[in-house]
């Protein structure tokens, strides 16, 4: 049995989406940063986390990495050529992407504010806008990155897209776009949004 807890407006989300990809059962705990259900499970007060059993998951790309190899479905194997290069975008955009909203959203809000320097936005949103244009040139005809299998990197990207429009960032590449557009259609997605 999977417990994810995590308010879905977070990373969480993407783990929660993929639950409803793998169609298993799971609970959820719809719990913020720093609750006392999220700190007794893991001390950083981060979420997401997944309780496998009696097991403590963090990080969401740990998670989704996870829960894709033990149920053989959305990522290539272990080991496999292919598997390194689905494992290539999914650093890719934790790097190239995650980093620079997070950075964004520490500058913004998580930070204490004599730390925050809210003038590094306008460097963030020119930089993401690079790379996304950047990624739409590896992702070409797709229609996902790894060609016609979806695989976890392909989550990871649209929850980025979706993180970063809510955030007002610039998205140029078209390939990226019907990407976000094409993926927000999936059953799951909508479950996921709606649950
Ligand atoms: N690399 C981690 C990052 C987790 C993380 O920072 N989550 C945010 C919410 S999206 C959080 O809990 N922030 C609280 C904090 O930074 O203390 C992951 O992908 O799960």
């Amino acid at each position: 049995m999977y417990t994810l807890i995590g308010d879905k407006r977070s990373r969480a989300m993407r783990v929660l989406w993929l639950l409803h990809e793998l169609d298993v059962d799971f609970e959820v705990h719809a719990e913020p940063p720093h609750s006392e259900k999220v700190l007794a499970q893991s001390p950083s007060g981060k979420i997401p986390v997944l309780l496998v059993d009696d097991v403590v998951l963090t990080d969401s790309v740990a998670i989704m990495t996870f829960l894709a190899d033990k149920h053989s479905q959305f990522t290539y194997p272990a080991g496999s050529i292919k598997r390194a290069v689905q494992d290539g975008f999914t650093q890719t955009i934790l790097d190239e992407l995650d980093a620079i909203l997070w950075t964004a959203s520490r500058h913004k809000f998580v930070l204490p504010k004599e730390h925050r320097v809210p003038e590094v936005r306008e460097s963030l949103v020119w930089e993401f806008t690079r790379n996304t244009n950047r990624l739409g040139v590896r992702l070409g005809d797709g229609p996902y990155l790894m060609g016609d299998k979806m695989t976890v990197p392909d989550i990871l990207l649209s929850h980025c897209i979706g993180w970063a429009k809510g955030n007002d960032f610039v998205i140029e590449s078209p390939e990226v776009l019907a990407h976000h557009t094409m993926m927000k259609e999936r059953p799951a997605f909508r479950a996921a949004l709606a649950g």
